[in-house]
């Protein structure tokens, strides 16, 4: 989409029209520093901007010393996705393939030409030597954490895919749940971590909270999966853990067909009160960060989860096409990922959206409002005094406010614009006589 609908589509945000202005014309863009020799890693970074451009961008912008390895770390993990997405790949090549794959990124000149024409990431698997050597050429401390991650994620990836029980009735339990999370998001957390302590940008004691680093991969992976029930559900795919949707219809299918609706929301509801119990602890790891490029490269995919819960909920669209935030919201939201400060407030703001949307007559009333009112809590602890706002002053918050205030503002000027107008043009030709109430009356 080009710039222009996105201006567009925020038409009644005038917050977010200055946000996208302001980042698509005055934000000075990361300018990733590489020798023209160094032709493999423009094209790692080629790579990265293919597969997510607003996520190269956020990747761009951290500090020399963990640029490099974290663009590494992304593609490997690109790599092993594409393998375990790819149905046209048999198990029997792909179960060694995923087991392998950590040693395969030390095998100079591997590349795998037999992704399925249509995967997305297949080139990069066609051009994978390039991706191994500018591993090899990382430091061994780097190396060697990326090699762990993808070991153990190889192997998880592996046993998902010859569990024939999870290919056809999908995931069952919560339990399930949270550790097929673990696999192909919690471990992303344990590993960035890692790079970043190893970096020495972060206190080597994060690592040692391991807990923090998979709450921040679950809560990000877990809205994914809410978001994605559509296309999921038409590749054969069941990611929402039988546990949850069986309360509620007695096919998952049957979740996005019409007289169902209530049935849904409420399930819907049940699946995102999952989703935000990773909240609080998300805030806890953030707040522990200390470099700057650090915290926004964090911050950012989680400000973005959370909007996205918020805008799901009690939305049935979910159930009918890919629910995504305006490109002027997550622009806005970017550029105010400075500071836990500044996140935690986005976090309560949509939190008590949430609150605003909850209905008494879905059975998770309680708990969602207790989920909610947990990060609440967090902010009035961790927050100063100067940065609360208490629920009375404010029906819809301060983030929110803004844009009213912004609209006043147009729509006064705007007033004062035509009154300048009609005075400049009109004045001299105006008679007071012409408004006599008897004219009325003369036709
Ligand atoms: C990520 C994560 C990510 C970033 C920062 C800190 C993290 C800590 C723990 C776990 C993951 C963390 O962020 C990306 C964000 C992303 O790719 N966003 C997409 C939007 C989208 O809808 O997918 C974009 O195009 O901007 C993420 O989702 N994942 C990811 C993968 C690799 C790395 Cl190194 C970091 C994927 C996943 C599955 C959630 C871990």
């Amino acid at each position: 989409m080009s710039i222009a609908s996105h201006l567009f589509q925020s038409i009644f945000h005038p917050s977010e029209i200055t946000a996208l202005v302001k980042y698509k014309f005055f934000k000075p863009k990361a300018t990733v520093k590489i020798r023209l020799e160094q032709k493999q890693k423009i094209r790692c970074y080629e790579f990265l901007d293919k597969t997510s451009r607003s996520f190269a961008a956020v990747i761009k912008e951290l500090d020399d010393d963990v640029r490099d390895a974290v663009c590494i770390f992304y593609l490997v993990l690109r790599g092993l996705d594409t393998i375990e997405d790819d149905m046209s790949i048999s198990i029997e090549k792909k179960e060694p393939l995923l087991r392998s794959f950590h040693e395969i990124l030390s095998q100079k000149g591997w590349t795998f030409t037999k992704s399925g024409p249509l995967e997305k990431d297949r080139q990069l698997l066609v051009e994978f030597d390039i991706v191994i050597d500018e591993f090899l050429s990382l430091r061994k401390e780097f190396r060697d954490i990326i090699a762990d991650i993808a070991k153990e994620m190889g192997n998880g990836m592996a046993d998902y895919a010859k569990n024939a029980a999870h290919n056809k009735y999908g995931v069952q339990n919560n339990e399930e749940y949270d550790k097929y999370c673990y696999y192909v998001a919690g471990l992303v957390g344990v590993g960035l971590t890692c790079l970043f302590a190893e970096s020495g940008l972060e206190n080597p004691e994060l690592v040692k909270d391991t807990e923090l680093s998979i709450h921040m991969g679950l809560f990000l992976q877990k809205t994914n999966i809410i978001r994605d029930y559509l296309e999921d559900l038409l590749d054969g795919r069941k990611f929402w853990p039988k546990e949850i949707w069986s309360n509620y219809v007695e096919d998952f299918s049957d979740l996005k067909e019409s007289g169902y609706e209530t049935e849904a929301l409420n399930c819907l509801s049940a699946i995102i009160l999952n989703a935000l119990h990773h909240a609080p602890e998300c805030l806890n790891y953030l707040n522990k960060l200390h470099n700057r490029s650090v915290f926004s490269f964090c911050a950012i995919p989680q400000v973005m989860a959370i909007a996205t819960l918020a805008l799901m909920f009690r939305n049935y669209d979910t159930f009918q096409k890919v629910v995504k935030i305006r490109r002027g919201e997550s622009t806005k939201l970017l550029l105010k990922c400075t500071n836990i400060h500044e996140v935690a407030n986005i976090f309560r703001e949509y939190s008590r959206v949430i609150i605003r949307k909850n209905d008494p007559k879905d059975p998770n009333f309680m708990k969602i409002s207790v989920a909610c009112g947990k990060i609440e809590k967090w902010c009035a602890v961790n927050l100063p005094v100067t940065d609360i706002y208490p629920y009375s002053t404010t029906i819809k918050g301060d983030l929110f406010n803004q844009e009213t205030d912004i609209l006043l503002f147009i729509g006064f000027g705007l007033l004062a614009l035509t009154a300048y107008l009609l005075y400049y043009y009109n004045w001299e030709h105006f008679s007071f006589d012409e408004l006599k109430i008897s004219n009325i009356f003369d036709a």
